[in-house]
């Protein structure tokens, strides 16, 4: 496995309690706080494992979802934007991440009224950022987004995921994991926009496997999906694998847990 975009730093906030009162559209029962803490925990050692200096943040109670801190903010090699996230219980979350973002990007930009984005719905790939247009990412945040982003010096374009039902945000079933690869559900693999990647499709059945994160040496996938696990050996990387189970519940991928910059 190559060289990828280097992290040095993550942020990521603890569940609070009342973390089962958070969103969700998925029926699989409720989450059990233990296990929420202590999946998270190993979460979080495995960022550090990976080589980055973790800023862990109390959990916020005024917010259940606000451990997915990945929808409040893009962080870039270039420049931050601080997002407005598409969900009315969630827009807070922005403010409550501010003070986090701004000790490692002092002038963020931001997305305003009417524009929504969610971080889960950006996909950065080398200088180029898929935007996903979804229930939570509106046209004028995404056009928003695309014009930060090039004042950033990066191209962008859009991917619409709101006629997909099984997926909340465009991360959700693509993720690029460095190595000109992306590692997309079956469903999206014929995008022609992802015809210049190297592909690894994930089956129907896997799907929630698909969000993943290339953290330097390693790739992090949830537990429980042996065929990608197995795929992304194949091609050369090093799956680092964690219990997903209880943010899975929540709607949660693996990716949201975390800003990684
Ligand atoms: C929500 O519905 O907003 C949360 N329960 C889950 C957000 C997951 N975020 C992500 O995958 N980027």
């Amino acid at each position: 496995m190559r060289a990828h975009h280097l992290f040095t730093h993550a942020i990521v906030r603890t569940p609070g309690a009342n973390f089962d009162e958070g969103l969700t559209t998925v029926s699989l029962g409720a989450p059990s706080l233990d296990r929420v803490l202590g999946q998270h925990h190993h979460y979080c050692h495995a960022l550090a494992e990976c080589g980055l200096a973790v800023t862990s943040l109390e959990p916020d109670l005024r917010y259940p979802d606000s451990t997915f801190v990945e929808d409040t903010a893009i962080l870039t090699a270039r420049g931050a934007v601080l997002t407005r996230p598409g969900a009315n219980s969630r827009e807070g979350e922005v403010e409550a991440i501010r003070d986090a973002v701004l000790r490692f990007f002092p002038e963020p930009l931001t997305i305003e009224s009417p524009g929504t984005v969610d971080g889960g719905d950006i996909c950065e790939t080398e200088d180029h950022f898929f935007i996903g247009l979804s229930h939570r990412t509106n046209d004028e945040g995404a056009q928003q987004l695309a014009r930060h982003l090039a004042s950033f010096g990066y191209t962008s374009s859009t991917i619409d995921v709101r006629p997909m039902t099984t997926i909340l945000h465009l991360k959700s079933g693509i993720s690029y994991i460095g190595d000109n690869t992306l590692v997309v559900m079956e469903e999206m693999a014929e995008n022609s926009q992802f015809q210049d990647f190297e592909l690894i499709r994930v089956s129907e059945e896997e799907s929630y496997a698909a969000n993943c994160v290339r953290v330097n040496g390693h790739v992090l996938v949830a537990a429980g999906f042996p065929k990608l696990i197995a795929d992304l050996r194949a091609h050369g990387f090093s799956p680092l694998v964690l219990e997903m189970s209880e943010f899975q519940k929540m709607d949660g991928g693996l990716s949201c847990l975390s800003l990684r910059f």
